[in-house]
């Protein structure tokens, strides 16, 4: 049967409703919320409907299972706190326009919290061995509320892990989310790599107290720690980094936050990725060592969460050969091979079996907004070059 490009296009679109922002085509759907259940409900009817068994794991990864032996395709249904349409879903949904047009048997998986209100790619870090089911759930959101709690909320729906070996590969598709593509008027992009990261939560505590009457030489202020770390880490790095380095402090606590209180303690996140796993290392050396002179200098107490990481990965050469196959009927002079810089739960399927990944464009760059969008003949050419790369990796009679 051949790929239906209407029906895709309509489906990408009903699970945009679940969690829709009312902002351009902006979704909220952070892992284990009611719109992200609500939207997985929906998936697995979808995957019944396709001739596929729908099977939540304990940790609501959302897989439709093809009898036998099977290629595996999806990518992941939850999203940011502020989040686009496509990220993730555009791999779930080209997925299952796949399993139901195929003549070769495809399987069909979302997993879960890929975004991280837990953690990093947590459903995907699970299934494949790479996060202790027990160490995970004692991780907390930025609430306070521990994974256990969260993934409890999908109890009724859930069975036991699938056996990853039923599996002979994993292909997904995804937006780029940078701006190469859209820049060079190019319609693919075949991954080659996808970056390392690691991301850890760090506190400073200092004193809480009045923000007329304390001196400033007697004030031990939170915020003012933090942006003296800030500082200091930035010109720190310069010596380590390359142009493809990226770090991020993108979530702050600042206690009790008022504009009267002088701060008394800070917790964040601190987030860095790169290709090469030795600066990985470096740069952490570097944070660990630039928080303890400044909580020393500062007479700041000084602790840290969990860490948590990724190695970086390369894709498989086969199933990477028959997406640039694909491309090339596809998209002939409009494709490149290119890395990843944002993570894929493709990193940690990569520890079960041969994964291989897809990108189509994202208007401007952006993504990780409400504003994130891609042509929708963008989107249509990634699901004609999944279907030839299907295709190409059928086995011969
Ligand atoms: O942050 C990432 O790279 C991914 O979108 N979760
Ligand atoms: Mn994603
Ligand atoms: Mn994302």
């Amino acid at each position: 049967m051949a790929i239906n490009e209407n029906r895709f296009v309509a489906d990408l679109h009903k699970l945009r409703e679940f969690g829709a922002s009312g902002v351009g085509k902006g979704v909220i759907r952070p892992a284990y919320s009611e719109a992200d259940i609500a939207a997985r409900t929906w998936l697995a009817n979808r995957m019944a409907d396709a001739g596929l068994t729908p099977h939540f794991d304990p940790v609501g990864n959302l897989f439709g299972l093809a009898d036998g032996p099977s290629l595996l395709m999806g990518s992941h249904s939850d999203s940011q706190p502020e989040g686009g349409w496509l990220d993730g879903a555009l791999g779930v949904i080209a997925a299952l326009e796949i399993a139901r047009s195929s003549d070769q048997p495809v399987s069909v998986v979302s997993f879960q919290d890929e975004e991280g209100r837990f953690g990093v790619t947590t459903g995907s870090a699970i299934w494949s061995g790479g996060l202790p089911l027990d160490q995970a759930d004692e991780l907390t959101d930025h609430t306070g509320i521990p994974f256990a709690t969260a993934r409890g909320a999908m109890g009724d729906l859930t069975e036991g892990f699938v056996d990853p070996t039923r599996f002979t590969g994993f292909i997904e598709m995804h937006i780029e989310q940078g701006p190469t593509l859209d820049t060079q008027k190019e319609q693919i992009g075949v991954v080659t790599d996808i970056v390392g990261i690691r991301d850890m939560v760090v506190q400073f505590e200092g004193q809480q107290n009045h923000a007329g009457t304390t001196p400033m030489h007697l004030r031990r202020d939170a915020f003012q720690a933090l942006s003296a770390f800030n500082t200091r880490l930035n010109d720190r790095f310069r010596n380590v980094v390359t142009p493809q380095t990226v770090w991020t402090i993108g979530h702050v606590d600042l206690h009790p936050n008022a504009s009267s209180i002088v701060p008394g303690r800070v917790r964040f996140s601190v987030q860095w990725r790169d290709g090469d796993a030795d600066r990985l290392a470096r740069m952490e050396e570097i944070i660990r060592v630039t928080a303890a002179e400044i909580a020393a200098e500062m007479g700041m107490g000084l602790s840290y969460g969990p860490m948590l990481g990724l190695e970086p990965v390369a894709m498989d050469p086969s199933l990477r050969a028959a997406l640039e196959h694909g491309a090339e009927q596809v998209a002939s002079g409009k494709w490149r091979r290119m890395p990843s810089g944002a993570l894929h739960d493709a990193t940690n399927v990569s520890r079960l079996m041969p994964v291989a990944m897809l990108f189509v464009p994202s208007i401007n760059g952006i993504s990780h907004d409400f504003a994130e969008d891609t042509a929708e003949s963008d989107l249509i050419a990634g699901l004609h070059v999944l279907d030839h790369a299907v295709q190409r990796l059928q086995p011969k009679p």
